[in-house]
């Protein structure tokens, strides 16, 4: 990437995460500053990078965290399903006060780490697009699908545009049956990030975050606009997850999209 098709300034939030330590790295040429935050301790900053720890929870720091940055990739919060006032701090006020700073300091973009558990209670024989109902399969789907919500009225009010990735499951490599189908890749992960930053005009754009798996349950013909095409597929570990023990038909993992996140709590 050219000099000039940098952006100055880019902003990861949830840099210390399974994701975050992915993308520092794969993001970094993509800006001549990287602003990286957490709430949790960091690796020590490092070539262009500003180190910055935050809570989300806490409106005043992230207006600073927000200020002076272009753009945003959005990973923060709590990423598993847990008792709602948690997620409520981490996630719901979190992406408020994220996109109330980045309205008050003129950032134009954010790419927001949504999540296949906004649509969770989907059943796996289901095939569904962007267009397809929410159907949120805990508090932590809930947040996500107010996140989305948010995502739309800062567009709709300000002009300040999104794309919201349903990441399916991003780890190295897929640890069960029901991944087979949700698994997306680091590489196309990043990709799709990629996309997400620099597509013109993408004004609230719903995207799954799926790589090329045999038995994908989300269609994106409705993100074409941003032009991803995955290149890797869960295929080349079948084997693998297939020398488990099968899983139960009445077994959430079977049957929702959302896998075992339908079923956990109350707390
Ligand atoms: P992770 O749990 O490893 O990372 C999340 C990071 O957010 C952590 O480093 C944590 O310290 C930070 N965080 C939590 N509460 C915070 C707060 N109040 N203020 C500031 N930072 C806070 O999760 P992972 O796997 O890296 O996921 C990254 C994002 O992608 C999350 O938003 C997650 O919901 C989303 N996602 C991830 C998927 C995956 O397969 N890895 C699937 C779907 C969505
Ligand atoms: C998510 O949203 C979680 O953040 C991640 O840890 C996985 O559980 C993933 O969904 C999944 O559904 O596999």
């Amino acid at each position: 990437m050219s000099n000039e098709q940098r952006m100055n300034r880019l902003l990861l939030t949830g840099a210390a995460g399974g994701l975050g330590k992915v993308l520092r790295e794969r993001l970094a040429p993509m800006a001549r500053t990287l602003r990286v935050s957490d709430i949790a301790d960091m690796q020590p900053a490092q070539g262009h990078e500003e180190l910055v720890v935050c809570d989300l929870a806490d409106k005043a720091a992230v207006d600073r965290l927000v200020e002076g940055c272009d753009a945003i990739v959005h990973l923060g919060g709590i990423s598993v399903e847990r008792p709602f006032e948690q997620i409520l701090e981490a996630n719901i006020k979190g992406i408020f006060h994220l996109y109330e700073g980045a309205r008050r300091h003129g950032v134009k973009r954010v790419v927001f780490a949504s999540s296949n558990h906004v649509i969770g209670f989907y059943k796996q024989t289901e095939r569904i697009d962007d267009s397809a109902k929410r159907r949120p399969d805990g508090y932590y789907g809930l947040s996500k699908s107010f996140g989305e919500d948010v995502a739309q009225f800062y567009f709709d009010r300000w002009g300040i545009e999104t794309v919201s990735i349903r990441i399916g499951s991003s780890f190295p490599e897929p640890v069960n049956r029901r991944m087979m189908s949700t698994w997306l890749s680091y590489r196309d992960l990043t990709t799709l990030v990629e996309k997400s930053l620099f597509t013109p005009h993408v004004g609230h754009t719903v995207v799954y975050g799926a790589s090329a798996n045999r038995d994908v349950w989300w269609d994106n013909s409705g993100a074409a606009h941003l032009g991803f095409v995955p290149q890797d597929t869960s295929e080349v570990f079948r084997d693998k997850v297939e020398a488990q023990p099968p899983v139960a038909p009445t077994d959430p993992n079977a049957i929702y999209q959302g896998g075992a996140f339908t079923a956990q709590g109350p707390f």
